[in-house]
């Protein structure tokens, strides 16, 4: 039987096995939850797993085909939100009418890891697939402006997570999005002379040191290695920031070699497939083993005394994947564990949690990128729209995502990736790049990828300026933001489906 509740001046009826009022709406227990929402065929908050994952308002009768193909589903989204794609989520989903941006909204929001939230025209469903005994399954339900329904649900996840939004979060040059894997201690050497004027609080290396995804040495591209590129940084007055991806195992790795037990693997016994990239499959660690506990941190330790202070941890969803673990636990538990122990390891590092199941990464992850990844164009149609895939690289994808997730800003740093100044080598028009600035500011992480020898004169000066200002910034609405006298407007990318 269904019990009736009292949302504001909506009464809903609700299936769960315990409910409790609490402020601004009700807790409920269950490992499957339902509400009848009465906003008919109106929209569905689509909360995407991890980092680059699609997350917006999507009409309830919108035909978004699924993304393709399932060879790479992992780095889309969870698999088994995608069979129900794009009408369902992960951790948090919410309903509303067709009314505008004034329209209250129907929230549902896990309290607990794993949780999954679906709709359709009737029913707002939250389920958690891999509910343990003793486990709470528990759920906030709320009914309300967005802003004030988010706030609300954040404020119970910094209870229970914790919170560790450092703002102002530094001011990080990144290495990926100007030159790619094309890293070399040469260049780097050439870039860090070239940003000496430049305020930044962080030098990050990206992708493209490492031997493989797995054997996290450097490789012939660093002659004098890691530690003494860490000290060039240092004395450039940077941070010294490093990528890993310490999850994920390419099959040609040492790693996978030496360690075939370490491997997530299906009830078949064999490796889980994490994804396509870098030329090949890659794999999950089992973040619930001794042995791979012992690994992470001897690596991050590692790391650390070879002197990076800023770790970019990417590729975190491939420890959080259904698979048979060593301990019975959750996915995202297990995600979790992994990241207790490298954060142990880390110390008082700042940590950036990238690819990354949102829940798990709270209160342990400083930075949490909120989107997919920008690029120096506006949208890939081949992936976008032939493969239906939302999370690719693409400042459009980006920005919608990053947008949507703004909600995050009290409990972690977030991080809408790098902002563009450069013209040259960039498929943008200004208004394009120079939105990317307008959403750093707003998620209050600013970021750049863009070498000091590709800006003219007067980019170069953008980019100063914008190192050196916090603007004001005020939300008007869902998609429009005042940053200091300036009306910054993202409504073209509102009801897309
Ligand atoms: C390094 C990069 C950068 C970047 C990360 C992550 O789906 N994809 O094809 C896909 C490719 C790259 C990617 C994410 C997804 O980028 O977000 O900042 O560190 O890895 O390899």
């Amino acid at each position: 039987m269904p019990s009736l509740i009292q949302l504001g001046e909506l009464e809903i009826a609700v299936h769960a096995e315990r409910l409790t009022a609490i402020d601004q709406g009700y807790l409920l227990q269950g490992q499957s939850v339902a509400l009848f929402h009465p906003f008919g065929n109106g929209y569905f908050y689509r909360h995407g797993w991890h980092s680059w994952s699609l997350t917006t308002w999507v009409s309830l009768s919108s035909t978004l085909a699924q993304p393709q193909p399932p060879l790479r589903w992992p780095m889309i989204d969870h698999p088994v939100l995608l069979e129900k794609y794009p009408f369902a989520g992960s951790a948090v989903g919410a309903v509303r009418g067709t009314r505008g941006t004034d329209e209250k909204i129907l929230s549902l929001g896990a309290l607990a890891l794993d949780g999954h939230v679906s709709a359709d025209n009737l029913l707002l469903r939250g389920d958690y697939p891999y509910a343990m005994p003793g486990v709470p399954s528990e759920w906030y339900v709320a009914y309300g402006p967005e802003q004030k329904v988010f706030a609300a649900y954040a404020h119970l996840l910094g209870q229970r997570f914790g919170i560790r939004a450092r703002h102002p979060s530094p001011r990080v040059w990144c290495s990926w999005y100007s030159v790619y894997t094309d890293i070399s201690q040469d260049l780097l050497l050439n870039v860090l002379q070239e940003l000496t004027d430049f305020p930044f609080d962080v030098f990050q290396i990206d992708d493209g040191w490492q031997q493989n995804l797995g054997d996290w040495q450097s490789n012939a591209k660093f002659p004098q290695g890691m530690t003494w590129l860490a000290e060039q940084i240092q004395k450039a007055g940077f941070t010294p920031g490093l990528w890993l991806a310490p999850l994920a195992v390419a099959p040609s790795s040492k790693l996978f070699q030496e360690h075939p037990e370490w491997l997530l693997r299906d009830s078949q016994g064999q490796p889980v497939l994490a994804g396509h990239n870098w030329g090949d499959r890659f794999y999950g660690l089992d973040t619930t083993l001794p042995a791979v506990h012992d690994w992470l941190y001897e690596l991050i330790e590692t790391v650390r005394s070879w002197g990076y202070s800023y770790l970019k941890l990417d590729f975190l969803y491939a420890g959080a994947l259904p698979a048979q673990r060593h301990e019975n636990v959750s996915p995202e538990a297990a995600l979790r564990q992994g990241l207790e122990v490298i954060r142990q390891a880390a110390g008082n590092a700042y940590m950036l949690a990238c690819g990354a199941p949102i829940l798990p990464a709270l209160g342990l992850a400083d930075g949490l990128r909120i989107g997919p990844d920008v690029a120096p164009y506006w949208d890939n149609p081949e992936r976008s729209e032939t493969l239906h895939d939302l999370s690719g690289p693409g400042t459009r994808n980006a920005l919608r995502t990053s947008l949507h997730r703004l909600w995050l800003r009290p409990l972690v740093d977030t991080d809408p990736d790098v902002a563009f100044f450069r013209t040259r080598f960039n498929l943008m028009n200004p208004l394009q790049s120079t939105l990317t600035q307008d959403m750093a500011y707003i998620a209050g992480f600013r970021a750049t990828s863009d070498l000091p020898a590709w800006l003219d004169p007067h980019e170069r000066q953008a980019l100063l300026a914008f190192l050196q200002s916090q603007p004001a910034v005020q939300p008007l609405d869902r998609y429009r933001f005042q940053v200091d006298q300036r009306l910054v407007d993202f409504t073209f990318l509102a009801n897309e489906w």
